[in-house]
């Protein structure tokens, strides 16, 4: 055994990077309030003053510190992803990948890695909503035994732009315009679609903003993808390509827009809150780690490139292996020393683990290190506490501002004589990471491969893949942007564009502008050129393609086998059927829902048998985009109370606008007949359990209550959405 090996073996400690943080983490109970270098305060009310009127005294250096530590209290917010949320965790092997690749937190099933994992919108400020149709960042820290391995992905496989060059463009587009800083963590406006609606590369990643996928229902109902192509390199040193995914266990979820937009004023931290409140109660998220492998000598086999971040391969072509899981577990203690401080970097790599010459990934090589010396503040961000690895650092690096480490002795240059030569070299065998040695023979040029140039294939095969009504969100969320766009050359261009991918869609959106498809116009030039030369045009740069649907990248196909998670709202008021409350109740929790009674006012009612049942919301703070599904208990005072309520009524309609399982007891019928749906659905509601698109009635509890769980664990009846449509 390799001493390598037996460093890995020998360190199975459980969560060794929280154990690493408790020594810095500080608890205030029974402790005197000190200043910062530790002395005893007396009075923290009163500052020190010339008399009881007069004025504050400098020597006061109690207030000093205090006011000029809370001066500097902030740091710049990260330029992307500046909002987000964290969470710690556990990432544990399934089965060795020695064939494949070396790194040692992928070889060993015994080992538990810890992870720290922030997930995070792209375009909004630190305090923007959570719900902006935006990508979403899914970065995750592994802290192995070999150093630290950052997988610093999206939960959309591609990305808009080939080239690490067009990236301070891109992000000066979607961010708020420069003269008036609006809108604030949104797309839909002109500078995002005039930069997209010239930049043909986008094409495939618009379809993926503008879908449900940019909507999550929650971080823990999201995938994530590492998009780039990277190398996997095993002990004898052979490569093969790897793209890595996250699967959720609960599957692929999203809410609606219309209910995204309401969210956003009710609830800005929706997702923070979710993740937070899933992990306090003990349902831990977890995701299943999936790889794509590719033999080296498969490099040329596709009719995309593997270089090229506005590609995925269909699972079809190559299937995702599921390799591991992560189960994130621990809130962090402090927001801003670990979710805010966390620095992620593509670069951290670890041996068994390399790049790829995708230009995308090769610029953020760079970016990574040089955004963290701004925001944190100077060299030294990898000793705070959240970004040190779990092993030893050792380096001849010193100084810089804030620096904590005391390294001893003379010596900080290498090779030298009087530190006895350390610390010394890793080879190979002990650890040492050694490149792929990539054999590469080229001129210099600034220019793209002509097998960059497709850009609308598989944007055609995301879009044939999805379901009906994912398609006419997509069309909607067109619709939407372009409508907030006020440029009316940006939104033909853009339709010029989407022609190109689909005409049904193209002519949809066209149709909601009031405009024509330009069937005449060029489409937008390329601003890159081949290096062959000048770019042909785009019909003779499709490729063809092997893949014509892609299961795996429709939402509707996703895992629904369970309402785990799932928030459902009982609706109750004064002299509810005791029964028909807790027998729905319990079904739903024993099936792992989380339930919630809402009822006029706070604190308790009364039910039938007097009983006082607590009420966690009245319809005042709580509202329908909050939860999952809804239902109506039955008992005559409570089902006229709730008929009678508007705010109880809008609570039903909306849910059911926004396509939630809806079910009630026979006797709340009359509730259900005060909306606008009942007169929509026909539906017959006759002395019987009836489920037809998501509603349930029905006088037997146990059957509505299993109709109901089915219900919900379908997420949403999408279907009912356009034919059904009702003021709400
Ligand atoms: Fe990032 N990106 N990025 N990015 N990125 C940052 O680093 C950058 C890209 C991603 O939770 C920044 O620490 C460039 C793709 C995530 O802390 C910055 C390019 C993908 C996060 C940066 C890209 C990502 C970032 C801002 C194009 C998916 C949040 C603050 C060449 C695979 C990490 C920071 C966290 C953050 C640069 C494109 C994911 C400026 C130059 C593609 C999840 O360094």
């Amino acid at each position: 055994m390799t001493k390598r090996k037996a460093r890995i073996e020998n360190s199975q400690t459980v969560n060794g990077k929280s154990e690493k943080l408790r020594q810095f983490t500080v608890e205030e109970k029974d402790k005197f309030i000190t200043t910062n270098h530790g002395v005893r305060v007396n009075d923290d009310q009163n500052s020190l003053r010339a008399g009881e009127r007069g004025a504050t005294l400098l020597e006061d250096f109690i207030l000093r510190e205090k006011i000029t530590h809370f001066d500097h209290e902030r740091i710049p917010e990260r330029v992307v992803h500046a909002r987000g949320s964290g969470a710690h965790g556990i990432f544990k092997l399934y089965e060795s990948q020695s064939a494949i690749t070396k790194a040692g937190f992928l070889n060993d099933t015994s080992i538990e890695t810890p992870v720290f994992v922030r997930f995070s919108t792209v375009a909004g400020s630190r305090g923007s909503t959570d719900l902006a149709r935006d990508v979403r960042g899914f970065a995750v820290k592994f802290y192995t035994q070999e150093g630290n391995f950052d997988l610093v992905g999206n939960n959309m496989p591609v990305f808009f732009i080939q080239d690490a060059i067009k990236f301070p463009d891109l992000v000066h587009a979607v961010k708020p315009e420069p003269d008036n800083e609006m809108p604030q963590a949104a797309s839909a406006h002109d500078t995002f679609w005039d930069f997209i609606s010239l930049m043909p590369e986008s094409a495939h990643m618009i379809m993926w903003v503008m879908s449900d996928r940019a909507l999550p229902r929650s971080y823990r109902m999201m995938e994530g993808f590492g998009v780039h192509t990277f190398r996997f390199i095993n002990e004898k040193g052979e490569s093969s390509f790897v793209k890595f995914h996250w699967k959720p266990l609960l599957g692929v979820h999203a809410v609606a827009w219309d209910e995204a937009q309401t969210i956003s004023g009710k609830d800005p931290d929706f997702h923070r809150r979710d993740l937070w409140d899933a992990i306090e109660s003990g349902n831990y998220p977890e995701w299943e780690l999936g790889v794509q492998i590719v033999p080296d000598k498969d490099e040329f086999k596709y009719e995309f490139d593997l270089l090229d971040p506005t590609k995925l391969i269909p699972e079809e072509l190559v299937p995702v292996q599921r390799i591991g899981k992560m189960t994130l577990n621990r809130n962090p203690d402090n927001f801003f020393a670990e979710t805010e401080q966390a620095a992620f970097h593509v670069g951290h790599v670890v041996p068994g683990i390399d790049f790829t010459n995708d230009p995308l990934l090769q610029g953020r090589l760079f970016s990574y290190t040089d955004t963290q010396l701004i925001r944190l503040g100077g060299p030294n961000f990898q000793e705070i506490p959240i970004n040190r690895p779990v092993v030893d650092v050792r380096n001849n690096q010193r100084d810089g501002y804030m620096r904590q480490t005391i390294n001893r002795g003379k010596v900080s240059y290498h090779p030298n004589s009087l530190g006895g030569g350390f610390p010394m070299q890793a080879p190979a065998s002990e650890g040492g990471y050694t490149s792929y040695p990539e054999r590469v023979d080229a001129r210099k040029v600034r220019a793209r491969g002509r097998s960059f140039f497709d850009h609308f294939s598989q944007a055609r095969l995301f879009f044939n893949s999805q379901s009906t009504p994912e398609k006419n969100h997509i069309a909607d969320a067109l619709s939407f942007e372009l409508g907030k766009v006020r440029t009316v050359a940006i939104r033909e261009r853009m339709l010029r564009i989407l022609s190109m991918i689909d005409k049904g869609l193209a002519a949809d959106v066209a149709f909601a502008l009031r405009i024509h498809v330009p069937q005449d116009t060029e489409l937008p030039v390329n601003h890159s050129v081949p290096a062959d030369g000048e770019p042909a045009d785009f019909d003779s740069l499709t490729f063809e393609q092997t893949v014509s649907i892609s299961a795996a990248l429709s939402m509707s196909n996703t895992t629904k086998d369970s309402i785990k998670t799932r928030k459902v709202a009982l609706l109750a008021a004064d002299g509810v059927n005791d029964e028909s409350l807790e027998t729905v109740r319990q079904a739903l929790s024993a099936a792992g829902a989380t339930v919630e009674l809402i009822a006029p006012r706070l604190n308790y009612i009364l039910s039938q048998r007097d009983a006082q049942i607590a009420v966690d919301h009245s319809f005042l703070t709580a509202s329908s985009v909050f939860y999952d599904a809804v239902y109506v208990a039955g008992g005559t005072n409570s089902v006229a109370t709730i008929e009678a309520d508007a705010d109880a009524i809008h609570f039903l309609n909306e849910a059911f606008k926004h396509c939630k399982a809806i079910a009630a007891h026979q006797s709340a019928m009359q509730v259900l007949e005060a909306t606008y749906f009942a007169k929509k659905l026909p539906v017959d509601y006759e002395d019987q359990t009836v489920l037809r698109e998501g509603i349930v009635v029905g006088e037997d509890l146990a059957a509505v209550a299993e109709k109901f769980v089915l219900a919900i664990s379908q997420h949403r009846f999408w279907e009912r959405e356009k034919p059904r449509k009702i003021p709400a």
